[in-house]
């Protein structure tokens, strides 16, 4: 099957966070500035994530995304029919969203599609299905989504590789879940290809150096585990 390729850091615009921590500026304004610090950083794909807002807003705000970063893959998260209306590169379903094959029939066979996988089971299950990716988590403990599934560890992540080469697919796998920078070398030492982050790089004062960071680390991390 055709390869896609990751880069080893996945951001996550998640307009929630964003907003609360944007103390009563404008959402678009929070959104907007994050993606760009983000692409100053180094980020070639970002996902936008919005669980509570309105699905209009959610609409502005990706397609505003989509204006000011033309040539990065935009990935967003839960809905199909957003992604497509928004003119994003991918979507990214969970367990509870819109079926991989229902999620492919509306956004097309060249868009990217991403699967959220908790366990084996569901992992094991994902590897039949039409995705590009897939993502296991959470790996430690997160603060940044309502309702997690229990943490799985690195020893998930490990799990996870193993079932994907004994699968013979060649998905990129992402971990995501609590990835903070200090942990981001584990994650790819237990055979993650790409990490995804909200807080580690929200919560930094200077979130376009703390990409760059992130990067470097991933980096390094990846030309070890290669030797
Ligand atoms: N799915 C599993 S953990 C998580 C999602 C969307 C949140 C990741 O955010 P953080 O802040 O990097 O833990
Ligand atoms: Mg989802």
């Amino acid at each position: 099957e055709a390869l896609v390729r990751l880069p080893l850091l996945y951001p996550m615009l998640d307009a929630d966070s964003l907003m609360a921590a944007s103390r009563g500026g404008s959402a678009m304004q929070a959104v907007c500035s994050h993606a760009l610090a983000l692409a100053e950083g180094g980020c070639t794909l970002m996902q936008y994530r919005a669980k509570r807002i309105g699905m209009r807003e959610a609409l502005a705000q990706a397609r505003e995304l989509r204006r000011l970063l033309p040539s990065v893959t935009l990935i967003l998260n839960d809905r199909a029919d957003l992604a497509v209306a928004a003119g994003f590169d991918g979507v990214h379903v969970g367990q509870g969203d819109l079926s991989p094959e229902g999620a492919r029939r509306v956004v097309g066979a060249a868009a990217l599609l991403g699967l959220s996988t908790h366990n084996p089971e569901q992992l094991k299950e994902a590897l039949a299905k039409p995705v590009d990716y897939l993502a296991i988590g959470p790996i430690f403990a997160t603060g940044s989504k309502e309702n997690p599934d229990p943490v799985v560890g690195l020893a998930g992540v490990a799990e996870a590789r193993r079932l994907l080469r004994e699968s013979g697919r060649t998905l990129p796998l992402v971990a995501i879940g609590g990835i903070t920078l200090e942990r981001a070398t584990a994650a790819i030492e237990a055979g993650a290809d790409s990490v995804a982050v909200i807080s580690g790089i929200l919560s930094a004062a200077d979130p376009a150096e703390r990409a760059r960071q992130y990067i470097k680390t991933l980096e390094t991390a990846k030309h070890a585990a290669a030797v």
